[in-house]
């Protein structure tokens, strides 16, 4: 039997945990699969590997409870011991290729882009899926790269279909709900949001739209 590494349409919406003075990041990991969203990003800075081994282990539990998928930020080894589905690195961590040899040739490997130049080295690099991004301003991610704007995105994907490259894009960095419809028009296989969701006033109904636009 083999295997295949495709995307499936339930990854058009990415979660990525997030917390504040209100909420930690598995209780926003349970809000967003409480709430429909099948792909869990699991993105936790500033601490050390095994705490974050510790909330990877309470959100694989609570990702296979509600059948949904999850990835790993920026920990190989985290992502391969709790089975994750997937593992995303980002521009300052190591190559793709050297995280392949860790986590195996099952799992799904994304890679952040925010240049054309990066979603290339990302596709030769063996990525399943690229983040490209920050579509807009946010307070999400520190050293946010240059904010690409609707335009920056449908730049890229121009040059990418005039080299005839082909790699499922996510956009990410401070989208909400009324952006989808446009980036989805430009291109984007799916998004991946954050803070709109945890701070909307009804994030089921709010993913249930995007989910509805993207699929
Ligand atoms: N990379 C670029 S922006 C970002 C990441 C991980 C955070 C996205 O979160 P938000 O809250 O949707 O801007
Ligand atoms: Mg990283």
């Amino acid at each position: 039997g083999g295997f295949s590494r495709r995307i499936t349409r339930d990854g058009r919406l990415q979660f990525v945990s997030n917390e504040n003075g209100e909420i930690s990041h598995v209780q926003s990991i349970l809000l967003a699969l409480e709430a429909g969203c099948k792909w869990i990003q699991l993105r936790v800075k500033g601490r050390p590997e095994d705490e974050v081994l510790e909330l990877a282990e309470k959100a694989k539990f609570l990702c296979d409870s509600f059948d949904a998928k999850l990835i790993i930020n920026d920990f190989p080894h985290v992502a391969k011991s709790v089975n994750a589905y997937g593992l995303h690195l980002g521009l300052d961590d190591m190559p793709l290729r050297e995280a392949r040899k860790i986590v195996g040739e099952e799992m799904i490997l994304g890679g952040t882009a925010n240049t054309l130049q990066h979603v290339i080295q990302r596709i030769e690099e063996g990525a399943d899926y690229v983040g490209l991004g920050p579509y807009r301003f946010t307070t999400t991610k520190q050293n946010l790269s240059p904010i690409l704007g609707l335009e920056g995105y449908q730049r890229i994907l121009h040059e990418l279909s005039l080299r005839k490259c082909y790699i499922p894009i996510i956009a990410i960095g401070g989208i909400r709900q009324e952006d989808i419809a446009g980036l989805k028009a430009a291109g984007l296989y799916g998004v991946a949001m954050s803070s709109a969701l945890i701070n909307s006033e009804n994030t089921k109904k709010t993913i249930q739209n995007i989910q509805q636009i993207l699929c």
